[in-house]
Formats: C-alpha cells, sequence, structure tokens
C-alpha cells in the first residue's frame, strides 16, 4: 500500500477537476468514477451530462462542482449535445475562428440514460464516428428518482419498480449487455472499468480520449444506497463484482477483445452477492442460476479474447 501511495502521487494527476463538496450520498462510487475520468481527462474537455444522480449533485445552483465546462442536458441526449460540440467547434477549428486543440468531448450518463431513454442518441453518434467519448456509469438502477427498475438492473435484484415478493423474484430480465452493443457499431475503443481499479480505469479513459473516433466506456459504479451495503463498503463490493467475474474488465481495441485483468482467484458469485440487501431474498437455488450465467457469459469473453 505505502509503495502505491508513491507510484500514485507520481503518476496520477493531482488537479481535482470533479470537487469536494457536491451531494452525493457517503460511499458514492460513482462519484469516485467521475472524479477519476475526470483526472484521466485533464482540464481541456467538455463535457455533457444527462439528469441523473451526478447531475443533481454536483449542481445545485448557485454551486458547482464542475471545473471543466459542463452542459447539463435532458436525459436522454448527452451523446447528441457532445456529438454536436465536437462538430461544431471543430469546424470552427478549420475556419480559424478558434484556436486549434486537443479537446475531450465527452457525454456521461448513468445507465438509464444510456441504456434505456438514450439510447438511439448513443448509437446516432457511435455511428455517425465522432470523435469524442461516451461514458456510462452504471449502477443497476434509476437510482435519483428512487432506486427504479433499468434494462441494467441484474436478473434477481430487487428495486422499487422491480420489486421481491411472495410472487416476484425481483428484476426477471437479464442485464442488457452494453458494451457489447457498442462493440456492435465497430467502433475504435471499448472498454469496462469499475472505479474500484482506479488505474485501470483512468488508463482505459485516458486511451479513449487518444484513440481517434468514437470510444465508449462502460463504468460499474457501486450505489450504497441502491445496492443496500454499508456505505464503507462501496470499494470492497466493486472488487468483488470484478473478482467473481459478474463484470469482467477488459477492453476491445478495433474489434479485437483484451481482459485487462483477471483474477488471482475466481469468488463464488454468492460471495458478491451475500449483504446486498438488493439480493437478500434470493435462494441458494437462484444464486446457482446467477452462478451458472456468470461463468457462461465470463467463458464467451474469454474466447473472444483469445481469438483477438
Ligand atoms: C425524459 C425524462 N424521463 C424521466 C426523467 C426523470 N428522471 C430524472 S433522473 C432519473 C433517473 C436517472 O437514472 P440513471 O440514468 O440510471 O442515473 P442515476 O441516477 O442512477 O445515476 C429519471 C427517471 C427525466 N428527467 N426525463
Ligand atoms: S443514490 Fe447511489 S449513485 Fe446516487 S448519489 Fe447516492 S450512492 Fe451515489
Amino acid at each position: 500500500m505505502e509503495k502505491f501511495s508513491v507510484f500514485s502521487s507520481r503518476l496520477v494527476e493531482k488537479a481535482e477537476f470533479f470537487t469536494s463538496g457536491h451531494r452525493a450520498c457517503q460511499g458514492c462510487a460513482e462519484a469516485l468514477a467521475v472524479r477519476h475520468v475526470l483526472k484521466a481527462l485533464g482540464r481541456d474537455t467538455i463535457v455533457a451530462m444527462s439528469t441523473g444522480c451526478m447531475e443533481i449533485i454536483s449542481s445545485p445552483l448557485p454551486t458547482t462542482a464542475w471545473k471543466v465546462p459542463w452542459i447539463h442536458v435532458a436525459f436522454e441526449n448527452s451523446s447528441a449535445v457532445a456529438s454536436g460540440c465536437e462538430s461544431g467547434m471543430k469546424a470552427m477549428m478549420r475556419k480559424g475562428k478558434i484556436p486549434k486543440k486537443k479537446i475531450n468531448f465527452v457525454g456521461m450518463g448513468g445507465d438509464g440514460a444510456t441504456a434505456d431513454i438514450g439510447m438511439g442518441q448513443l448509437s446516432g453518434a457511435l455511428e455517425r464516428g465522432h470523435d469524442m467519448i461516451y461514458v456510462c456509469y452504471d449502477n443497476e438502477a434509476y437510482m435519483n428518482t428512487g432506486i427504479q427498475r433499468s434494462s441494467e438492473t441484474p436478473w434477481g435484484a430487487s428495486t422499487t419498480t422491480s420489486p421481491a415478493g411472495r410472487k416476484s423474484i425481483g428484476q426477471h430480465t437479464q442485464k442488457k449487455d452494453m458494451p457489447k452493443i457498442a462493440v456492435a457499431h465497430h467502433i475504435p475503443y471499448v472498454a469496462t472499468a469499475c472505479s474500484s481499479f482506479p488505474f485501470d480505469l483512468m488508463e482505459k479513459v485516458k486511451k479513449a480520449s487518444e484513440i481517434e473516433g468514437p470510444a465508449y466506456v462502460h463504468v460499474m459504479s457501486v450505489c450504497p444506497t441502491g445496492w443496500r451495503i454499508p456505505t464503507e463498503e462501496a470499494i470492497k463490493y466493486g472488487r468483488l463484482i470484478v473478482d467473481s467475474c459478474v463484470f469482467p474488465l477488459f477492453e476491445v481495441v478495433n474489434g479485437k477483445y483484451s481482459m485487462t485483468y483477471k483474477p488471482e482467484k475466481i469468488l463464488p458469485v454468492a460471495e458478491y452477492i451475500k449483504g446486498q440487501g438488493r439480493f437478500r431474498h434470493l435462494t441458494p437455488q437462484m444464486i446457482e442460476e446467477i452462478q451458472e450465467h456468470t461463468t457462461r457469459e465470463y467463458e464467451k469473453i474469454l474466447k473472444m479474447c483469445e481469438e483477438g
């Protein structure tokens, strides 16, 4: 750990572009992810952000936690606005109206904004080939409006709109595979990341900014409030979701898959599930089903990495 602090002070941007004093819940790993993403991108960044937790907690007038130009947009169109900024500013640079400069154009949204309501706009922006980055902060529900299920909510999770009870297991569909949907657009860069693995996350975001063309980064962002875990355990659960292979860390460069982190010892999914209030009702049989699904999906990704 001591070694790490020496390393991090040398390698990690010291400046903060998402500052303290915002109103996130204690232990929110989504806010931590935003902070890391901006450290990787630096000052010359313009962010368009959808309505959701990160927007609400960071911009209550007259204050702001953002130290980069930041545009709050409607729930569905951060990708459209970021791509518009890219086209507009590049045209002005071409015409000599503003100095030429490398700027990161970034669209950000939660899983609801990305996988559900902003899906069409995101697909359009990726397909048009803008030089922009889209970051999805996936906390596996619409947290800001009261823990409602999204298409990223995992099978078996109890939310306010997929409540577990005598007649329901909770969410009854599998999590939508957004990274693979992004890959299907044949864009140059797609990655998964998690704020419990900050160096991996920052490296990926940096790569996304250096590669020309659209990039998509899907960040697992543990939400203690919605997952019903103690506030001090967000980082632990981020590690558990990765080490149990429920959320593997990989990247896809020009269509080639590679694993960026392989757990030394793969943990049973039960380790990750136990302790989370949203999974409290699951029976051993249901947890076994989740284990089988996880193993199957992880093996598919490993195979794609082997095939390159
Ligand atoms: C078109 C539209 N529908 C619904 C809302 C209400 N709304 C605001 S934030 C939010 C939830 C956001 O969820 P998500 O994108 O997953 O981000 P999170 O809050 O979980 O970070 C909803 C439903 C809205 N602002 N606009
Ligand atoms: S509800 Fe969850 S994602 Fe939203 S601010 Fe609180 S901990 Fe963060």
